[in-house]
């Protein structure tokens, strides 16, 4: 069947709009408590929405229950082993939620610490079977991590399960516009998301963070298996997944240390598999002189300066090989330091547009600094930070902003360093944490999202703000910023108004239907595992979503493979869930 340009794996939704004919109003197409869903908040069915993946015993539990203002106050919530009552508990009064237009009741059951697996009844509703339970996100780490394996570019991958598919974009070349010419060899790296283009600016982004769930909870991840092929090896799993990427990185990287935005088609493919995609793959630049971007150069060296640090132990040479990288990249972004990137003429892939590259440069010198502690890379980010009697702000990191973790690198070396400089980025931290933590409070389906946030990727938004979370749980050891940054988490799998787990595999309810080519063209039905959906987004961005009527911006979401701008994956926003469950699991 073909819609629009391509074609897509045929659904009961699909045929459903088909056989209503044009103009028929998008259903949010995710099963809801075992009905469906419908388009309008105020005859959305009831029902009591949780984390499907189950609570840790220790940490707060609530449940959203979307009920009318008349429904009985209490709930209870029953063992499914034996059937008896173990919690009674009374709920909230009746809010509107403002995200989600939904009239809400919270069912807060967070002295329920015994392990097992229960029934909450609420309102003449019941919950999935609910567990709590000590590993409840083991399982979860592991795929979302294994969802990278997934991505890799260049070589034959298998996940199990029948998700295998052989090596693909093996015919590189330089572009034009890269100031080379010629071919190249593919030197991996990870499909950046539901396309099959690699991207330095978002790898940076997301290489980075997974380096600093390393660097954070490094003796749950040393030990963590992943099944990858370099499983058994000297380098920890964890580390060994990072490096395919980080080995791709390496080779964007000029002669003259300036790195190359991208390298991709020059447009987009068909909806096929990635062996199947024989469109070369292009080292793309600007165009003209110098060809590589301070963005990318800028985010590539702070990358490289972690990762320096990360594999020392492992492998010191493949380190010192990075810290080069790291510190050519550096010189020549200080060389550079207003390359902007927009597509040339012709190049129509993801363009990851960052006007504003001072941020990345930044990082780099924390991380460099960090790394080497060299008085040049200090005196480079004190220069950039605000002036005392400017209002230092830190922001949840994104793909075009990473200044909060060039703050963060300074303040979370332990040794060296300038204490008052130090200080001020904690507290700052703890300020910008706390706004998140009220946000939580006031949600109905306590995520710490503005209604602001709902833009492409929220979901990515919502996991970066557990990272700000995390890292100011770090400077603070404050049990609620850690409770809030896995309120986002349960918000992602499940408890929230679509009644949807948004990533696939996990949960009762996952979606199914991703932005995701090699989930769209295999022939298994369910998409491929372990991969976080960009979530809702007010804004339109793709010809489905601008079809959707206006609706509060969380029910602004669809599980349709073509809605790229709310149903695609990305290696940037399983990044900061990999990060969450990190440190849900230790
Ligand atoms: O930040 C602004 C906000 O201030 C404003 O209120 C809001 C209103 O539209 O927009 C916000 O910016 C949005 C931005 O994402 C947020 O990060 C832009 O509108 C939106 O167009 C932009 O979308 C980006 C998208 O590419 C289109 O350029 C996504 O961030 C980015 O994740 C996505 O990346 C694509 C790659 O290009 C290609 N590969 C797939 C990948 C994921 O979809
Ligand atoms: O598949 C592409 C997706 O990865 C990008 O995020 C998105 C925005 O750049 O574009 C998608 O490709 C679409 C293209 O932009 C327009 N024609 C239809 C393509 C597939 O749906
Ligand atoms: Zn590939």
């Amino acid at each position: 069947m073909a819609i629009g340009q391509y074609d897509f794996k045929m659904n009961r939704r699909h045929l459903l709009r088909l056989m209503g004919g044009a103009g028929v109003a998008l259903h949010p197409g995710v099963q809801a408590i075992g009905q469906l869903a419908s388009a309008s908040s105020e005859d959305a069915p009831g029902g009591v929405f949780v984390n499907q993946l189950g609570y840790l015993p220790a940490n707060t539990k609530q449940a959203t229950v979307r009920c009318n203002d008349a429904s009985d106050d209490h709930f209870q919530i029953r063992s499914v082993q034996n059937n008896r009552v173990v919690f009674r508990g009374r709920l909230g009064g009746a809010v509107t939620d403002t995200a989600s237009g939904d009239r809400v009741r919270i069912a807060e059951f967070s002295k329920l610490h015994a392990a097992g697996t229960y029934q909450i009844e609420a309102a003449g509703f019941k919950s999935d079977a609910l567990s709590i339970a000590p590993h409840a996100y083991a399982n979860a780490l592991k795929v979302t991590m294994r969802g990278y394996y997934g991505q890799r570019c260049g070589m034959a991958v298998d996940l199990g399960g029948g998700y295998r598919r052989p090596a693909c974009h093996s015919a590189g070349a330089f572009h034009a516009t890269s100031g080379k010419s010629g071919p190249l060899a593919n030197h991996g790296g990870w499909h950046d998301a539901g396309d099959y283009g690699r991207y330095i600016v978002n790898s940076g982004i997301s290489t980075g963070t997974l380096l600093w769930a390393w660097e954070f909870y490094s003796p749950l991840l040393h030990s963590f298996s992943l099944d990858i092929p370099e499983s058994g090896g000297k380098t920890p799993d964890f580390l060994a997944e990072v490096r395919w990427n980080l080995q791709w990185m390496l080779q964007m990287q000029d002669t003259d240390g300036g790195v190359w935005h991208k390298q991709t088609s020059e447009h987009f493919s068909a909806f096929i598999l990635p062996q199947d995609d024989k469109l070369t793959s292009y080292v793309i630049g600007t165009g003209s002189e110098p060809y590589k971007s301070t963005c990318a150069t800028g985010g590539f060296s702070a990358v490289m300066a972690i990762a320096a640090r990360c594999y020392e132990p492992y492998d010191a040479a493949f380190a010192q090989q990075c810290l080069a990288a790291a510190r050519q990249a550096w010189a020549w972004a200080n060389k550079h330091p207003d390359v902007i990137f927009e597509n040339p003429p012709g190049i129509l892939t993801g363009e990851y547009g960052d006007k504003h590259c001072g941020d990345e440069v930044v990082w780099a010198s924390a991380e460099l600094w960090r790394t080497t502690g060299e008085a040049e890379f200090e005196q480079a980010f004190l220069a950039k930070m605000p002036p005392r009697d400017v209002a230092l702000t830190i922001s949840a990191p994104e793909w075009a902003d990473v200044i909060s973790m060039a703050y963060w690198a300074y303040a979370l070396e332990p040794k060296r360093g300038k204490p008052d400089v130090k200080e001020r980025i904690r507290s700052a931290t703890a300020k910008a944490a706390a706004l998140l933590i009220e946000r939580s409070k006031d949600s109905g389906y306590g995520n710490t999202l503005a209604l602001a946030d709902y833009v492409w990727g929220s979901n990515g938004v919502a996991g970066n703000q557990s990272l700000l979370l995390l890292v100011a749980d770090h400077f603070h050891h404050d049990k609620t910023m850690r409770n809030v940054a896995l309120n986002n988490l349960h918000y992602m799998l499940g408890r929230n108004c679509h009644g949807v787990s948004w990533v696939t595999h996990l949960g009762v309810r996952p979606f199914e239907h991703p932005h995701h080519r090699p989930s769209v063209a295999d022939n298994i039905a369910a998409p491929w595992p372990g991969l976080l959906s960009g979530g809702p987004n007010s804004h339109g961005g793709d010809a489905v979503a601008n079809a959707l009527p206006k609706q509060p911006p969380m029910r602004m979401w669809l599980d349709d493979e073509r809605a790229y701008s709310l149903n695609e994956i990305a290696i940037n926003w399983n990044a900061p869930l990999v990060f969450l469950l990190a440190a849900a699991n230790s």
